[in-house]
């Protein structure tokens, strides 16, 4: 199948809120490369539409996440503006097809980066924002069930983020064993700490510059970036209150 094609039917999955079939059933040989290129036709359509790219996610970082989706390699998407939720605010389900949260540590650099041999001293000396942050996704097909070409067409599921404010850069040491705590109407589903992301969440940002250096492209300063999901997602529908419960700071919204 062409790849612009199978970018269209994923737009169309998102506009009409209807969940598809993995491309991968039509197209066993579907090549990550190929689920790349379909992703980035997906940004250029964005675009084209007024949208603006303001970051980038890593997914599939932590054990809980592969086996959450039974995809078992770290995969990277992009960010747009209007996918950014104020914390404590409201979240429009009617947009969205089966929605999940899940914890995640979001990085804002001040220096550009790039380059195969990026490494985490690197990342550490250009940080601006460490930050507790939450991610919506909403996978494009049916059930959450999809290979990895799949999902990396479909720009990793990603469909909204919530970041804080409380800035961590002074308490990196700690930070991998900063206990976080998904709640659902008051009742805790996940717990988790970022150690759960690689070890260390920023190095999600050194295997995302590796990623991107390979198509030439780099992480811009100001731009958002996702580490990856800490713990399993948590599914949710209208009328849900969620709370990510982090020490310094609670992220919360309401589904409507
Ligand atoms: C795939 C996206 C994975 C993460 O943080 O691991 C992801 C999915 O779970 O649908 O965003
Ligand atoms: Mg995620």
């Amino acid at each position: 199948m062409h790849l612009k094609e199978s970018a269209e039917m994923l737009r169309r999955a998102v506009e009409s809120r209807t969940a598809i079939q993995p491309l991968s059933n039509e197209n066993p040989s579907l090549s990550l490369t190929d689920a790349y290129s379909i992703q980035g036709i997906g940004l250029e359509m964005a675009i084209a539409d007024g949208k603006r790219l303001c970051g980038y996610k890593m997914g599939l970082t932590s054990r809980a996440k592969q086996r959450d989706v039974n995809v078992f390699e770290p995969i990277r998407g992009y960010l747009l503006s209007d996918m950014e939720v104020e914390k404590g605010g409201t979240l429009d389900t009617s947009m969205r097809i089966h929605p999940r949260v899940e914890p995640e540590v979001a990085v804002v650099l001040r220096e550009p980066l790039w380059g195969p041999d990026v490494s985490l001293r690197q990342v550490q000396a250009s940080l601006a924002l460490v930050v507790p942050a939450l991610e919506i996704l909403d996978s494009r097909f049916e059930a959450f069930s999809f290979k990895l070409p799949d999902v990396v067409a479909d720009n990793t599921s990603a469909s909204g983020f919530v970041l804080g404010r409380d800035n961590l850069i002074d308490r990196l040491s700690e930070l991998s064993l900063l206990g976080v705590t998904v709640k659902k109407n008051g009742v805790i589903l996940e717990t988790g700490a970022p150690a759960a992301v690689l070890g260390d969440p920023l190095l999600s940002v050194v295997a995302l510059a590796k990623l991107l250096a390979k198509e030439g492209k780099r992480i811009e300063p100001g731009m958002v970036i996702l580490t990856g999901g800490i713990t399993a997602s948590v599914s949710f529908s209208k009328g849900d209150f969620i709370e990510v419960v982090w020490p310094g700071e609670t992220l919360t919204f309401r589904a409507v």
